[in-house]
């Protein structure tokens, strides 16, 4: 049975009963008259950037980021000017957590392996990790600008070896961006913002050239702009508003939860942040303590809403309801806050990241600590992780065969191409079982 409070407090008594509160909690994606405006609208950008290239670009950055910028690139001296803006501190935490995206990154890389083996006698099958050739990484500007968003996206593509690295940043990103692009290694940055810089890292334009694979998160329109564009072009995936869900027992701390939830809270008022705990007493701990602190935090604004809209406590009466629950919300972010928060960990299936015990925030992932904050929301979880080394690769196969190979795949090639008709299928199998036949006889 589901019992649903007021506050959005949930009550689950058995792991099964979550299916009743499905409905009200899973992420809602832009519907409606709103999503096919926005479809229209982005659609509009793409197919003018795709015809007119850099003239279109200037005219929506002139419209929507009122900029008259006719130049769009960051030359070698306006990344030498941006740098020297920077402040010393700055500058070192910034690098700070390009070492350590990078470490990581480097030690994810070392362990996609090439592969050859023989699967039967004759038959060696294998494959390859190859960096994708040009890739471009959106990086947005925000309410917030956010200094870790191009390290995460273009170190690892550094890492992985792709031999371009493009950036585009909307024209009134912060100064500080442009530094962190540089610093990142970025080969080239365009001052670009919004559709307009999705269609033409998509395209290509006179001076934007086309690239193989767009990542990065962004607005509502950028979002739309990648959906758009995905075939011809890679994209990593679509972000939605941040999430964190916290899972925690009797053990857990309410002001610490309570400051996580909050910390990622002040992202978006369409957050969703959530504690799922098997101890009623946490979950109105929590829930007073959140209440406490948004009287003091400076960005209480934002939070309080995103609590307001979508915050959730659900109590569940076992850990087994409590890791089912989790599973089904399949949050970008999940901290474990139990008695053994590695035991916890091994049970639970669908995480953007995982962040196990109390000591690992959310919010040393998103500044430094190496890990890619770039992650699955809207329950994505459930099928991807996030953006890693391994995204800016492609596992691609490869095969080749003896003559002891061939006569044991070529019979079976050529029978199932002529049942299926297709004879210029069954006359390639064929061929070389007859040069073999030719060469012994
Ligand atoms: N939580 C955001 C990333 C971030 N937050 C960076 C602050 N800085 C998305 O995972
Ligand atoms: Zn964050």
């Amino acid at each position: 049975m589901t019992t649903l409070y007021p506050k959005g407090i949930v009550l689950l008594t058995h792991a099964a009963s979550f299916q009743g509160v499905r409905h009200l909690r899973r992420p809602s994606e832009t519907a409606g008259a709103e999503a096919s405006n926005l479809e229209k609208t982005v659609s509009e950008i793409l197919s003018a950037v795709r015809e007119r290239g850099d003239a279109a670009v200037t005219e929506y950055a002139q419209k929507f980021d009122r900029s008259d910028l006719t130049s769009f690139e960051v030359g070698p001296e306006a990344r030498e000017a941006a740098l020297a803006e920077l402040d010393p501190q700055t500058r070192e935490d910034t690098e700070f957590a390009i070492a350590n995206v990078r470490r990581f990154a480097e030690a994810q890389l070392e362990t996609m392996l090439p592969l050859d083996v023989e699967i039967r006698p004759g038959v060696h099958l294998g494959h390859r990790i190859i960096p994708i050739g040009r890739v471009g990484c959106y990086v947005p500007g925000g309410r917030y600008p956010l200094l870790s968003a191009p390290i995460m996206t273009i170190v690892p593509a550094k890492v992985a070896g792709v031999d371009e690295v493009i950036a585009c940043l909307p024209p009134n990103a912060h100064r500080a961006m442009i530094a962190g692009c540089h610093l990142s290694g970025a080969d080239r940055i365009f001052l670009i913002g919004g559709a307009q810089a999705i269609a033409a890292m998509a395209y290509g334009t006179e001076t934007v050239p086309a690239t193989d694979k767009i990542v990065g998160p962004g607005n509502a329109f950028v979002n739309e702009a990648k959906r758009q564009v995905f075939g011809p072009v890679g994209i990593d995936q679509l972000a939605g508003p941040s999430e964190i869900y916290v899972v925690a027992d009797q053990t857990g701390d309410a002001e610490m939860i309570a400051t996580d939830l909050l910390a990622q809270a002040e992202h978006d008022v369409k957050t969703r942040v959530g504690l799922i705990t098997t101890d009623a007493k946490l979950a109105e701990a929590v829930e007073a303590e959140v209440a406490r602190q948004l009287t003091e935090l400076a960005t209480a604004e934002t939070a309080r809403e995103a609590w307001e809209a979508k915050g959730e406590i659900a109590i569940c009466e076992d850990t087994t309801a409590m890791i089912a629950y989790s599973d089904h919300i399949a949050a970008e972010h999940l901290q474990v806050h139990t008695a053994d928060p590695q035991a916890t960990a091994r049970e639970l299936r669908n995480y953007g990241s995982l962040f196990i015990g109390e000591m690992a925030s959310v919010v040393y992932s998103d500044k430094c600590c190496g890990t890619n904050h770039t992650l699955p929301t809207m329950a994505a979880a459930r099928y991807t992780g996030g953006l890693w080394v391994g995204s800016y690769v492609k596992t691609v196969t490869h095969q080749w065969m003896d003559a002891e190979g061939v006569k044991a795949v070529a019979p079976p090639a050529v029978r199932q191409s002529a049942s299926e008709g297709l004879d210029g299928h069954r006359r390639a199998a064929q061929l070389r079982l007859d040069r073999l036949q030719a060469k012994a006889g």
